[in-house]
């Protein structure tokens, strides 16, 4: 069966689906709203170093500096994240996308934070390089989990 969650080959899309950067975040309540940029922009920031782009099509490039917002520090601007278990829905406007788990977000990798990436190398990220863009710090296989044109985040309780 082919999960577009859960996708085990991808040749990536090179162009943005649109131009509207902004994502919809639905709550397990099925509370949803919009959120921008300036939305993130206005929580804690967090960078991480090094990361790797790991690409089936054009090798590997990096190593890259993103910032943004901790999926963490997002949600708990939201929700009690510490409350009950779930799993993150993470979903671009061209359909790819990725799960995260609570337990990830409350036991990050050495590598670094799961983080909803604005930005690269100080610079904010161009709509084409995935503004907004999930960034998995420790994930290598073919960079599944980096989802860019991040367009929609549901939250489901396990
Ligand atoms: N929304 C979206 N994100 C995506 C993809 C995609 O097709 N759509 N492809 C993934 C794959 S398979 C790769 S290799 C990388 C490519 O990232 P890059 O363009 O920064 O090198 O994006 C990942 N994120
Ligand atoms: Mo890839």
């Amino acid at each position: 069966m082919n999960d577009p969650l859960h996708p085990h080959s991808h040749d990536p899309n090179p162009e943005p689906p649109s131009l509207d950067t902004s994502f919809v975040l639905t709550l397990a309540n099925g509370r949803s709203q919009t959120l921008t940029i300036a939305d993130l922009e206005g929580l804690p920031q967090t960078a991480v170093f090094p990361i790797y782009i790991v690409s089936t099509g054009h090798g590997t490039s990096g190593p890259f500096t993103f910032h943004g917002v901790t999926l963490r520090d997002l949600l708990k601007s939201q929700m009690d994240v510490d409350a009950v278990p779930f799993t993150v829905e993470v979903i671009s406007a061209d359909g790819f996308g990725n799960r995260v788990t609570s337990h990830e977000l409350h036991h990050p990798d050495s590598a670094g934070a799961i983080l909803l990436a604005i930005g690269l190398d100080g610079q904010p990220l161009t709509r084409q390089q995935g503004a907004v863009r999930l960034i998995v710090p420790n994930e290598k296989d073919d960079a599944l989990r980096q989802v860019k044109w991040v367009g929609q985040i549901n939250i489901r309780l396990l």
